[in-house]
């Protein structure tokens, strides 16, 4: 790892920041790397996002064990939910990593995207606090698990798993829009049963009507709780309705991380170039329930054992390796970086307070104090 960070910085081409316990490294500013149609992306682009993209999804991956541990424990570190990303790894922060949060772009992660979110720039800090409730948290410990957020900084809380977010990040681009800035991406993303609903449809059609940079991932994981595919919709597949909306579409293997980067990559390079809102559709599998609580007894075998039942880190570590992009030792190093970054985070929340059940004001959310950034 360091040997890879002292050849990239070597080449003047990279900032590397340290912070959160993790590098986090910047695209350089003022090179362009989009051709005429937006479509392609230098290798060297490529390679960098890719491992920053693998290391997120290690640190996403630890993190979420650690959560699934404490709740199966049942010694009740954890008082709501689990929900897991296990297995959507690399579409989520395919997505998330490459928006641009300190230039004002949106990401509106759902319970699939720690790795998204993480890749976007949300502190481990943040995600241990929420679900270990502790009062420093973005949500001030009242939050189970994963309806937090900071509007300030692009990440606008989940309402509902089910396709709200899209209506959201519109909301937040039509600002920006009468605010005069320009060239701001919002990234949204939806299962495949949220695609079946009133709200994915509204949301969709207002930001393909009013031409948003919108960039919308779909994780088509073959299940909406139990509910297959074959009972959710009737098309093909799920990108045949870009048509309908009027907006372009995109369907991809999302276990596959350098697939996915190419593709959000293209997406999000023509949202920003004002071609309206993109429409990307992943197919893969959720390697975990629909929340710790369910087996996901009703996943046939077949499924599991086939080409969606991969594990995308696992793929991910194959592929960066083969095409020479980082080595074993350093997949090892972002390894032992996650499990301590993740100890650490889970220590520094378990010792800070919890809300006063009587002294607290316990309205059910706030969001004054994060828009102005009191936390
Ligand atoms: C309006 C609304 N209806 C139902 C639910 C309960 N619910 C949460 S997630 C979910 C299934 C979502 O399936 P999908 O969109 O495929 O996402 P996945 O869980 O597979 O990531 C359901 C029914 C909810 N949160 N909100
Ligand atoms: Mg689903």
């Amino acid at each position: 790892m360091l040997r890879l960070l002292r050849q990239l910085s070597g080449k003047g081409k990279w900032d590397w920041r340290f912070s959160n316990q993790i590098f986090r490294c910047r695209k350089p500013q003022g090179e362009s790397f989009t051709t005429m149609d937006g479509s392609k992306m230098t290798n060297e682009v490529l390679q960098q996002t890719a491992v920053e993209a693998l290391r997120t999804m290690v640190l996403a991956r630890a993190f979420e064990n650690k959560i699934s541990a404490f709740y199966r424990s049942g010694l009740g570190q954890i008082s709501g939910g689990v929900y897991l990303g296990r297995g959507q790894e690399a579409f989520s922060v395919a997505l998330g990593g490459q928006l641009n949060k300190n230039e004002g772009d949106i990401f509106a992660g759902l319970i699939r995207d720690q790795a998204g979110r993480m890749g976007f720039g949300e502190s481990i800090d943040d995600a241990a606090r929420t679900y270990l409730g502790s009062v420093k948290g973005p949500m001030r410990g009242r939050d189970g698990n994963i309806h937090r957020g900071r509007p300030k900084e692009g990440m606008p809380a989940m309402i509902s798993h089910l396709g709200t977010s899209i209506s959201t990040v519109n909301g937040m681009l039509m600002g920006k829009r009468f605010q005069g800035k320009v060239g701001i991406v919002g990234g949204a993303t939806a299962g495949d049963g949220a695609t079946s609903t009133g709200a994915f449809h509204e949301g969709l059609n207002q930001a393909a009507v009013e031409k948003l940079p919108l960039v919308v991932g779909v994780a088509n994981n073959q299940f909406a709780y139990s509910t297959s595919n074959d009972r959710q919709f009737a098309c093909e597949d799920l990108v045949d309705r870009a048509i309908g909306y009027g907006v372009k579409g995109y369907s991809i293997d999302g276990t596959d991380l350098l697939e996915s980067i190419k593709t959000f990559y293209e997406a999000i390079s023509r949202a920003r170039a004002g071609e309206g809102p993109q429409l990307v559709v992943g197919r893969l599998l959720r390697l975990a329930g629909h929340g710790e609580h369910d087996d996901a007894g009703y996943v046939p075998d077949q499924l599991r054992a086939g080409e969606l039942g991969k594990d995308c880190v696992v793929k991910a570590k194959t592929q960066l390796l083969a095409e020479g992009m980082l080595s074993q030792p350093e997949i090892d190093q972002f390894e032992d970086e996650a499990a301590v970054a993740v100890e650490a985070a889970v220590e520094r929340a378990q010792a800070e307070p919890k809300p006063h059940p009587s002294e607290d004001s316990w309205h059910a959310l706030s969001a004054r104090h994060l828009i102005e950034g009191m936390l």
